[in-house]
């Protein structure tokens, strides 16, 4: 038995091992106008060689797409919540939505994936064709954070406009995706997101598709996994004339444990993005609905300004102290050329 107990903590260990308030919820590409393309230049420059060196996924690197898709059935389901956290994100109030069945990737979509797409296609994303994207602050180091300091956004300081960023350099044009490929892609668009869906013959999720997806199937629950966030189990054995307790702490996704944003304890294994196969499936059978990336959607948020769109899940930026968006009926917004470092998406197809 004890073996049995010992066994259970290891498989959970490591599925932890293996496995934001603003958290770049108002970054757009309307900041622009004030980006001074010179001054980045000459500051790259001065870095004596420093972030010049960029690195490319190999041409002979034909990737399979790897994600699979789960059928939710059509029928009368219940989004939004009663319990609103974040009043201006209009969560609620909790109401039924009639849908029909719909396929839906059971990961994110990874850079493995996408690297398929774009090299069968050809497709430029629009951090490629802007020649920027958002990096967070801790991903720079020192001193070309301090020399990049004009490049913050303002309203959210950890958030730099970064030359030289796209997915294939996340972190800045001497970063890749070599040791990443399994991760979800970032830097991609709403436009391009769309692309990639429509090539695979598939499109984004409806808000409500996506919401009924995070759920697993269950009612009002905060998390796709239920409504505590981090659930312990107490597993007890008795040992000789001992009666032991061992905790196992089950932890379902990757978002921002610490202080934000300077400390990040990495409690859930991950300071940034974590392979989208990891972290358990909700009732579905769907990875990080919550946390990691958030994920766009194909809606709008509001009629009056259609290029702002819906994303759902929050990231491993978000913090319950900040963004506490990591639940299903949480929801924020980006124009539709938007690009960062923990923007991504799935996946969606009408049955
Ligand atoms: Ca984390
Ligand atoms: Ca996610």
């Amino acid at each position: 038995m004890l073996a049995s107990i010992i066994l259970i903590c290891i498989l959970q260990f490591k599925i932890i091992e293996n496995k934001e308030s603003n958290c770049g919820c108002s970054i757009d590409r309307a900041q622009k106008d004030n980006y001074d393309r010179k001054l980045f230049y000459n500051l790259l420059q001065s870095e004596e060689g420093e972030c010049s060196t960029v690195t490319k996924v190999e041409d002979s690197e034909i990737y399979e797409v790897t994600n699979d898709m789960v059928l939710i059935s059509g029928r009368e389901y219940y989004i939004g919540t009663d319990d609103i956290i974040i009043k201006n994100d209009i969560e609620g109030p909790e109401k039924i939505v009639k849908l029909d069945s719909f396929y839906v990737d059971k990961y994110e979509v990874s850079n493995r994936d996408f690297s398929h797409f774009t090299k069968l296609t050809n497709y430029k994303t629009e951090a490629e064709t802007f020649g920027d994207s958002f990096v967070f602050a801790l991903f720079l180091n020192n001193t070309f954070r301090d020399k990049m300091k004009d490049f913050r956004v303002l309203q959210a300081p950890w958030w730099y406009k970064i030359m030289g960023t796209d997915w294939t350099h996340p972190y800045g044009p001497d970063s890749d995706i070599l040791d990443v490929m399994d991760h979800p892609v970032i830097h991609v668009s709403w436009n391009d997101a769309r692309a990639y869906c429509k090539w695979r013959g598939a499109r984004l999720p409806t808000e409500a598709e996506w919401e009924v997806a995070c759920r697993g199937g269950q009612r009002a629950t905060k998390y796709p996994w239920g409504d505590k966030l981090f659930p312990e189990k107490k597993h007890m054995f008795v040992y000789s004339i001992y009666i032991i307790l061992i905790y196992c702490v089950f932890i379902w996704a990757n978002i921002w444990q610490g202080t934000f944003p300077h400390h990040n304890s990495e409690k859930d294994g991950y300071i940034g993005t974590n392979p989208v196969h990891l972290f358990p499936q909700n009732n579905f059978g769907l990875h990080n609905m919550a946390g990691n990336v958030w994920e766009w959607t194909e809606d709008s948020w509001s009629s009056d300004n259609p290029k702002e769109k819906v994303k759902k899940g929050g990231s491993y930026l978000c913090h319950r102290s900040y963004c506490y968006r990591y639940r299903c009926s949480a929801r924020s917004h980006n124009t539709d050329d938007s690009s960062a470092g923990n923007l991504g998406f799935r996946c969606a197809k009408s049955a």
